[in-house]
């Protein structure tokens, strides 16, 4: 197996946006800068990765320094699961009493708790800035295996997600759930998309969540995919019945870790998440007072 594959979306200095595969030293940006490729294209060619060494023989090398990563998403809709590791069910039971059975009984039942988390314009990538709501009191992020799939629902490829949460909202009644995790940048993804042809074992791999304040470790926390109560095949199958995704989806795993209830994530705190080959997610934290 060569190295892991990753593609990731990016601005270049002449603010173009341009898909390309993140080597140690440079991005090859792929293809031609007047018709640029889209991610969309290549997750759903035949075989992503045939495709990427095809564009990669009329690629420019460029600097890490002289791009921005973006998140690497174009078209699709971002899911998400929960309550999918015994941590995240304990959690949630101590956060809200008059939800507590739902929880519970979720866990359990075969049917997954699957909701939509973003769209493209409310995700951000490696570097950039993730939100806490004004009108929240209690986040925590959560660090999730991202799975990756074309519009056939074929896994393509993995990224690391936050999918950023308000306890106190989710807490106070269940109803409020959309509110507690949909907003402008409540959702974290990248550094960039590793190919699922170039990698293994995801169903094992470590997942660390560090959270700094003022250049202290505040929390830190680690669990593994084989953790998880269900399998990939079984969420993707869930999220398939009698709904389609023409621009292919992204899936959230669910998380695993949760800080204990006296923590809340405060503005300017550094968040990072390591899964496994997929490298380090890191977003600054904010909160508007507009
Ligand atoms: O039910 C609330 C959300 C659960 C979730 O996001 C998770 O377990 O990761
Ligand atoms: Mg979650």
């Amino acid at each position: 197996m060569s190295n892991p594959l990753t593609l990731v979306r990016v601005r270049t200095a002449d603010t173009a946006i341009r898909v390309g595969v993140w080597l140690d030293q440079q991005v090859e940006l792929l293809g031609d800068a007047s018709k640029p490729v889209s991610l969309f294209e290549i997750l759903e060619s035949e075989s992503p990765p045939r495709m990427v060494d095809e564009l990669r023989q009329n690629s420019t090398p460029v600097d890490h320094e002289s791009v921005a990563l973006l998140p690497p998403v174009d078209r699709q809709e971002i899911w998400a699961a929960g309550v999918t590791y015994t941590r995240s069910k304990s959690a949630r039971m101590e956060e809200s009493e008059a939800a507590a059975s739902c929880y519970d009984r979720v866990y359990e039942s075969p049917r997954p708790e699957l909701f939509m988390k973003a769209t493209p314009h409310r995700v951000v990538g490696n570097g950039q800035e993730i939100r806490i709501r004004q009108d929240s009191k209690w986040n925590v992020p959560e660090p999730e295996l991202t799975l990756v799939m074309n519009s056939g629902l074929k896994i393509v490829g993995y990224t690391v997600g936050n999918d950023m949460s308000s306890r106190d909202i989710e807490g106070e009644n269940p109803l409020y759930l959309p509110q507690a995790k949909v907003y402008d940048d409540c959702c974290g993804l990248g550094p960039g998309i590793v190919l699922a042809e170039s990698v293994t074992g995801a169903e094992s791999w470590p997942v660390d969540l560090k959270i700094e304040r003022n250049g202290v470790r505040v929390f830190e926390g680690s669990t593994n995919i084989d953790q998880m109560a269900r399998t990939f095949d079984e969420l993707v199958g869930w999220l398939g019945r009698d709904h389609s995704f023409p621009e292919g989806v992204l899936l959230m795993t669910g998380t695993g870790i949760v800080p204990d209830s006296d923590f809340t994530l405060l503005a300017n705190d550094m968040v990072s998440i390591t899964i496994g080959p997929l490298g380090t997610l890191t977003n600054k934290v904010v909160q508007r007072s507009d």
